[in-house]
């Protein structure tokens, strides 16, 4: 373009098929990649909190697209940022000794390679296998264990599973005992370990409806009707909703991004800030069983997989209910060509009982308001596993994540009749082993401005004297995080612990300082020893909460290459450095999840299970803000 006028616009449009053309053709164009090069993500290269000031005061902003770069076989990439106004190449920066997500044709070429390997296929023959067709291999991202087959090297450990029929679930019949490692971007298999055949567990596992017939014929048509049209307003991917608005992005790692998060004060005039940003930073899925089948198993899904390169394109009344809008998202293929995933963000609004409700026993008068809250959502399938990540927004300013954890376990092989020690027997021949589901939000708080504090709340009880005579007094204690290293710190529902987002700046009516609390749900935190392998990678899940003040790079909790990384990125990295949290603007890391102890239910596939957390107006607002919604029509 020769056009010299500001790009018309927002910073948080999403990425445009025209920009992956534009700075896939900038790298290919560069003369400094080879042929072949592959392309691990391109998606724009969100503005700092300066570059938006700038842009918010009325400045241009040139657009940029960030993309990481795969050049060879070598565990290296590139990342390079293009401006689109004129295609330049405006960041060349070579990071050498770094693996990115594991690729789909790093994948394939494990399974290439593997089915082609006689000491796979020799282990596939002493279990009775002939027909590799019906092997359905699995690479996982290998984690780290200092051996040197994984030194310079992109390499995938594999795992088999046998599917009598190609609709098999093959998670019901593992070929246990053969573990495999291969160099995924030469696809050379490394090493093919047996460690011992387990007969194929007898049952198909099948949760398909033609194998679970019966089906029931007793549920009758339930329907989700907005006669008059939904409440929000969808204009690009600004939502806007009663006061609520802000930008939906999905991106190529963390799935669903939300920017700008605001509630409108309608009697100003004007959007009070809440959050800047908020995303899933990371997320890592240890396994607890130390067979050595098993014992490397791991995930790091944002990092090693990436959330939006694994989103789904949802469904019109199977993964949404009612008046849907749906967002698409653009993404690029390995090699540099755009497509778009339809439906990617699902956005609607869902009944959800009563907001309040107060019958004065006096005049006999109830008053009843609903509650009602708007989703934006998005669902991952990574593997085995699926899972839906749902923001949710009340009327009375509350803000909810939840994550929907489906699917289907990652299983092991057991003798018919046999038990396990660090897991559940799901069925004849079949066991599940514990593990964690480990999350880390990120939260770029901006609570009436962008100077933002953490204060810790708890409560203890009083011991009996002249101030608590009857013995009733409950203290609160309030502490100011002040620092990274006071600000690490984990849930204790006993104290009903949790964390206040303050503005130290802007009060409310009531002269106290304005703030969201942070609510924790019922979590875990790593249960692998910190000294281990996925101990030090996992880093970022030893603790609930983590907080940094604002630096626009530090954006994933295990750092950015989590793939193969030997430990210590990202979190405890950056916290090292004990950085004050006063007086400045911060970033809020949140671990939350579930440990995972395998049910029988939980088998063929699993009923979702629910983790997440609340954000809770306190002291934002002067009193219930939703006291000016209207009574229901209909409750008279
Ligand atoms: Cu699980």
């Amino acid at each position: 373009m020769t056009d010299t006028a500001p790009r018309k616009g927002h910073p948080h449009d999403p990425l445009t098929a025209d920009e992956v053309l534009l700075a896939v053709a900038a790298v290919r164009g560069s003369g400094r990649v080879p042929d072949g090069t592959l392309f691990v993500t391109v998606a724009v290269d969100e503005p700092d909190r300066t570059r938006l000031a700038a842009f918010a005061a009325g400045e241009p902003l040139d657009r940029r697209i960030r993309l990481v770069v795969l050049p060879g076989p070598e565990a290296a990439v590139v990342e390079v940022v293009v401006r689109t106004d004129d295609g330049a190449i405006v960041e060349w920066t070579p990071r050498d000794g770094v693996r990115p997500a594991l690729l789909y044709d790093d994948a394939y070429r494990s399974i290439l390679a593997l089915k082609a390997d006689p000491a796979w296929q020799a282990a596939m023959v002493r279990r009775g296998i002939t027909d590799y067709d019906r092997v359905q291999v699995d690479p996982w991202p290998t984690g780290n264990f200092g051996r040197d087959l994984e030194d310079g090297r992109r390499i995938t450990r594999c795992l088999s599973y046998y599917r009598e029929e190609p609709s098999d679930n093959g998670y019901a019949r593992p070929v246990e005992g053969v573990l495999a490692t291969v160099d995924a971007a030469r696809g050379a298999v490394l090493e093919v370990a047996d460690h011992g055949v387990v007969p194929l567990a007898p049952e198909r596992g099948s949760y398909l409806p033609e194998h679970n017939g019966p089906l029931r014929d007793d549920l009758r048509t339930l329907e989700i009707a907005q006669p008059d049209g939904v409440s929000f307003t969808v204009d690009g991917n600004l939502l806007t909703w009663q006061h609520w608005s802000m930008r939906v992005v999905m991106t190529p790692l963390e799935g669903l991004v939300l920017h700008d998060i605001g509630w409108e004060d309608r009697d100003a005039g004007s959007t009070r800030t809440i959050l800047h940003r908020a995303a899933i930073s990371e997320m890592v899925v240890p396994y607890g069983d130390p067979d050595p089948v098993h014992a490397w198993k791991n995930a790091f899904d944002v990092g090693e997989w990436g959330l939006g390169r694994m989103a789904n394109s949802l469904t019109l009344g199977c993964d949404c209910l009612g008046e849907i809008t749906y967002l698409d998202a653009v993404f690029a293929s390995e090699h540099g060509k755009p497509h778009v995933l339809e439906h990617a963000v699902c956005i609607h609004e869902e009944d959800y009982g009563i907001l309040w409700k107060h019958t004065d026993m006096n005049t006999d008068r109830a008053e009843v308001r609903r509650s009602r809250r708007l989703v934006v959502s998005s669902i991952a399938t990574v593997g085995n596993y699926d899972y839906g990540f749902f923001w949710y927004f009340y009327l009375d300013g509350t803000i909810q994540f939840e994550v929907k954890l489906t699917g289907i376990m990652s299983t092991k092989g057991i003798p018919v009749g046999g038990t396990v020690s660090h897991g559940t027997v799901i069925a004849p021949g079949l066991a599940a082993p514990i593990h964690q589901h480990l999350f880390c939000a990120r939260l770029d708080p901006a609570v009436d401005g962008p100077v933002n504090e953490v204060h810790e709340v708890s409560f203890a009880g009083e011991s009996p004297g002249p101030d608590n005579p009857v013995g009733n007094a409950i203290a609160r204690r309030v502490e100011r995080l002040g620092s990274e290293s006071a600000a690490r710190r984990d849930v204790d529902a006993t104290s009903s612990r949790h964390w206040r987002l303050v503005n130290p700046e802007r009060t409310n009516g009531l002269g106290e300082p304005v703030a969201y609390r942070l609510v924790p749900g019922s979590t875990p935190r790593l249960l692998a020893d910190p000294g281990s392998s996925i101990g030090r990678r996992a880093g970022f899940a030893r603790h609930n909460l983590w907080v940094t003040p604002y630096r626009a790079d530090e954006r994933r909790a295990a750092g950015d290459y989590p793939n193969q990384h030997a430990g210590g990125a990202g979190l405890p990295e950056w916290t090292a450095a004990d950085r004050s949290l006063v007086g400045t603007e911060i970033v809020v890391w949140h671990t939350f999840g579930v440990t995972h102890s395998p049910r029988p239910e939980d088998w063929p596939v699993m009923p979702v299970e629910y983790c997440g957390f609340h954000l809770v107006a306190a002291g934002f607002f002067d009193r219930n803000p939703a006291l000016d919604l209207p009574p229901p029509d209909h409750c008279h």
